[in-house]
């Protein structure tokens, strides 16, 4: 297990923050074996020195960035440099802890400052940090220099997984070709897509705050822990804000439950006139003040629903990806901030994070605005029996403990996701999800935990271990193509046999249809508005019956187009957003976003 907390880095009087975002010096290491960075130990020295560097923006995905194709489809390690002048007082004050952290970095990365090896990190969409304090102190007069290697190379072993191919018939390719094949349907976009930042904190600190919160009647209680390091401090001090910043509860210990009276509950976007409410938890010495929010609010499933403050909740919502033009999956306020204003103007409630964790800021925002989150790992297009080999397992058990430790404090997180569409009625994903979610279960006992299913509902072998079925369909899209009039039939029997075999409340997790905006036919044809918008209607239809009994949810596939590697069925993409990838909306919008506020007037 994890010893070190991951709190979200927040300035505070004891605290502070040095982002650094912006340009970095970049080079692709595209020597015969992608090593010779490593060889030639290019962290040592600036990277300059090294071999020609271009500019490149931090947070972004690389391969969009450049007119250049072999970048685009670069696999293999890359190298960002930047250097940094510190405060002196950073230098000057031995009390002072110096932590660099990586928001994430696709996929596998590491290191280096001033040419000593700090970071290792495997995995993308979560963060990582270390600190750094003795080696920035060793030549104060010295610019701090930060080298930061990240590998987009996918193996069986990875989440999600790949294959490296390579193509040995010299007629047919050249010499030492290879390529990447991946199980997933988005673009492996690869480079630091999340803030890079230093941060302070003294040396007695917090190290991890865990919340879990309840109510009866009016009372709220919140049942926090928290961890310490650097020193034992006597003179802890725990106090709870309310919104306007009025301390409604407070304790001296490092673990206990607060009681507030007249509790404003967490509720979700249209739940409540008041949705999102957050009180603030801090823990102050004379040494550390941390500031968390805090949404007091509970979860419970039953087998014919899901309960937020026991009241029962209906997931009206969408799946998105984090995409967009140019800059890839990186992180980019404008694009966050315009999707939680189309959220609101569809009246969606939810959304799932397909098909990896998102940045937390985003989480912060559903917090805010009470969004409510299925939160996703990485575990997208375990396809290959030897993906469910024991170092796949341990990998994926990791991946969960350092989603559970980032996540576990967010309101509007009320479901773990393990996986996406695994290929589950294999023999090995019996014992493979059972441990996954058994996991899952114990790092948070507080949240159901699911995976998303395409399988077919005799042979899925991980559904008898999941809270809610999650449930992908394609009706008349990947199943019996251009024929819309056999949904209803399938869907409910879709519907039907889940519900049948095992009493648990359903999702639909995924339904939708490629719609090339602008295009259209009446009577409607596939790719076109028209026939998005039917597939819809058909869907909604049936929904609308089983909602009365045990299905909770629907979100819809996707929120917006969201690029993919090239392929005989994807156009530039996969078209299955209801929005374009600029977020500009296609017929079916204007659909669901009358469905979602009559729902969010039908279900409170
Ligand atoms: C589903 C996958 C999703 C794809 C979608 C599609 O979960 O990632 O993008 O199909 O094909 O099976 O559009």
């Amino acid at each position: 297990l994890l010893d070190n907390g991951m709190l979200f880095p927040r300035e505070s009087s004891s605290r502070e923050l040095k982002e650094l975002n912006g340009l970095w010096s970049f080079r692709a290491d595209r020597s015969p074996n992608r090593k010779q960075g490593f060889e030639r130990a290019w962290y040592k020295q600036r990277l300059a020195e090294t071999g020609p560097v271009i500019e490149m923006p931090v947070p972004a995905s690389y391969n969009d960035i450049t007119q250049d194709a072999t970048l685009r489809n670069f696999i293999g390690w890359v190298w960002y440099e930047r250097e940094v002048v510190l405060p002196a007082r950073w230098l000057a004050d031995e009390t002072t802890r110096v932590v660099l952290r990586v928001g994430s970095a696709h996929y596998y990365a590491m290191g280096w400052v001033n040419g000593v090896k700090v970071l290792e990190h495997n995995g993308g969409h979560l963060p990582f940090e270390a600190e750094i304090s003795r080696i920035i102190r060793k030549d104060p007069t010295m610019p701090c220099r930060i080298t930061i290697a990240v590998n987009n190379t996918l193996s069986l072993e990875t989440l999600p997984p790949g294959i490296i191919k390579y193509m040995d018939d010299r007629t047919q390719y050249p010499d030492g070709y290879f390529v990447q094949s991946i199980f997933f349907d988005f673009f492996n976009y690869a480079g630091i897509h999340r803030p890079v930042l230093l941060y302070t904190t003294p040396k007695a600190y917090v190290n991890d705050i865990t919340v879990v919160t309840d109510f009866l009647d009016d009372i709220g209680f919140v049942k926090y822990t928290i961890s310490v390091k650097g020193a034992v401090t006597a003179n802890m001090k725990v106090s709870l804000m309310d919104k306007s910043g009025k301390s409604v509860a407070c304790s001296n210990e490092q673990t206990g439950v607060l009681k507030v009276a007249n509790v404003q509950l967490w509720w979700p976007y249209l739940m409540h006139d008041n949705p999102g409410y957050l009180y603030s938890l801090e823990r102050a010495t004379h040494e550390d003040v941390y500031t968390l929010p805090v949404g007091i609010r509970t979860v419970k499933v039953t087998s014919t629903q899901f309960l937020i403050n026991n009241k029962p909740f209906y997931f009206h919502g969408v799946n998105k990806h984090e995409d967009s033009d140019i800059r890839g999956k990186g992180l980019d306020w404008p694009l966050v901030v315009k999707d939680f204003n189309l959220l609101k103007w569809l009246g969606a409630n939810s959304f799932r994070t397909s098909h990896y964790p998102y940045a937390e800021e985003i989480l912060q925002m559903c917090d805010r605005h009470g969004i409510v989150v299925i939160d996703e790992c990485p575990g997208v297009g375990i396809k290959d029996i030897r993906s469910f080999g024991n170092n796949s397992l341990g990998h994926h058990l990791d991946v969960m403990d350092e989603l559970v430790r980032r996540d576990k404090n967010h309101p509007s997180v009320v479901m773990w996701s393990v996986a996406n569409e695994p290929a589950a009625e294999m023999p090995p994903a019996e014992f493979y999800f059972k441990i996954l979610i058994r996991h899952t279960k114990g790092l948070d006992p507080t949240r159901p935990v699911t995976y998303i299913t395409a399988s077919n509902f005799a042979r899925d072998k991980g559904a008898p271990y999941v809270d809610v079925l999650c449930v992908n369909s394609y009706f008349s899209w990947y199943h019996d193509p251009g024929h819309t009039e056999v949904i209803p039939i399938q869907l409910n029997t879709q519907f039907e046999n889940w519900y049948g075999k095992y009493q648990k409340p359903i999702i639909q997790s995924e339904y939708g249809a490629d719609a090339v905006s602008g295009l259209h036919s009446d009577p409607p044809m596939m790719f076109t508005e028209e026939y998005q918008k039917v597939v819809l209607q058909n869907y909604h239809d049936v929904f609308d019956q089983k909602r009365k009994q045990y299905v909770v949810g629907e979100l819809i596939w996707n929120f917006a187009d969201f690029m993919t590697a090239q392929g005989l069925i994807r156009v530039v993409g996969n078209k299955k957003g209801i929005f374009t990838r600029q977020r500009q909306p296609k017929a079916a919008a204007f659909l669901l976003k009358d469905r979602y506020w009559r729902l969010a007037n039908e279900t409170g």
